[in-house]
């Protein structure tokens, strides 16, 4: 039987933070154990904001490195740069029109980057329809994100199902998966609030190219609460919960063991240990990353890009046909 096959990605803007990493890369590592995995480096999605092209082009590399530091095995999974492949764009200007401006507004994600705002560019309005595109390009199966990107996918859903009522069966309908425990890591100064690398404070986030001192530092100065109580409540104790979240992630272990471990303990004990497991993390993490040359890095986009171009091409000129366009 045919393995499924998995498609996500990652912005190259901004600094990759525990969030993106157990959210979504985590969970992409175990998954291309069972399926046919592409994972891409969405260029053309940073790009709906300002990007400083020679930054960019090192976020490229920095992402990729990262993909493959985390786990992803270039043997087992394709990893390619979105730009390298035309037909994402292309498909995306068919899917527009198939697109209603009420889709778009109902985003929440675009609502909270500024959607009430006039000069906010068409581009960002236009991300879920360039990510439909991505998706279904593949004939994916399954796409494994974070809790935030979830209505992005189940529009992709919608937006397949809509072409193909209107011209016949041409995308497959994809399915989202969200990591029930990783879905949403809350940022450590406001847990009220996703873990975000465009968030205003760098004590918002552990980025995953952060100095493991620093980063201990900022899990020491996590905002918790005052009742000194290590226990998982999400809605009373945000702060708390979040950290338990990250340490069973981290540590591959249940909340309720960890919760029993520290009964009668203070915030102080348990902060401590968990800087310790987040700086030994980065510093097993970083260790692999900067074993990875970038030239090693290009070769792997390139060969990434080689093997899934001729799916990309079929389904665009399945998608032409069926439309009567040449
Ligand atoms: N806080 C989070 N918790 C769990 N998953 C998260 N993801 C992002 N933040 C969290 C997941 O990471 C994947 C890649 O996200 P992205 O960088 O392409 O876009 P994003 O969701 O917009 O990430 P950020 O950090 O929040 O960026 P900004 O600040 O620019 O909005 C996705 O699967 C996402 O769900």
């Amino acid at each position: 039987m045919n393995k499924k096959r998995v498609f996500s990605g990652v912005q190259p803007s901004g600094d990759l933070h525990l969030g993106n990493y157990l959210g979504a890369i985590k969970q992409w590592v175990e998954m291309q154990e069972k399926y046919e995995s592409i994972f891409c480096v969405v260029d053309l999605h940073a790009i709906t904001i300002k990007q400083n092209p020679e930054e960019l082009r090192k976020k490229v590399i920095e992402i990729a490195k990262i993909y493959i530091a985390s786990g992803i095995d270039p043997k087992k999974s394709v990893i390619f740069q979105q730009s390298d492949i035309s037909e994402h764009a292309e498909l995306a200007w068919i899917l527009n029109t198939v697109t209603r401006m009420s889709d778009l507004y109902k985003m929440t994600q675009f609502k909270d980057k500024g959607g009430e705002n006039e000069n906010i560019g068409v581009g960002l309005f236009d991300y879920p329809v360039l990510m439909t595109s991505d998706i279904i390009l593949y004939d994916t199966d399954v796409v494994p994100v974070g809790e935030d990107q979830k209505q992005h996918v189940e529009l992709a859903r919608d937006l397949a199902k809509r072409f193909n009522h209107q011209f016949g069966e041409t995308f497959k309908v994809p399915d989202v998966r969200v990591n029930k425990e990783g879905a949403r890591i809350m940022g450590l100064d406001d847990p009220t609030k996703k873990m975000s690398k465009s968030a205003s404070s760098t004590l918002n986030y552990i980025a995953l190219t952060d100095d493991p001192e620093k980063a201990a530092k900022k899990i020491m100065k996590a905002v918790t609460d005052n009742d000194g109580i290590i226990k998982y409540e999400k809605e009373k104790k945000p702060g708390v919960s979040n950290l338990l979240n990250v340490y069973s992630l981290l540590n591959e272990e249940s909340i309720a063991d960890i919760v029993k471990r520290y009964e009668g303990k203070g915030y102080g004990d348990f902060k401590k240990d968990l800087a310790e497991i987040v700086k030994q993390f980065l510093i097993s993490f970083q260790e692999k990353y900067n074993a990875i040359s970038d030239e090693e890095v290009r070769g792997i986009l390139t060969n990434g890009a080689k093997k899934i171009k001729p799916i990309a091409t079929e389904t665009y000129k399945r998608t032409k046909k069926i439309m009567g366009l040449n």
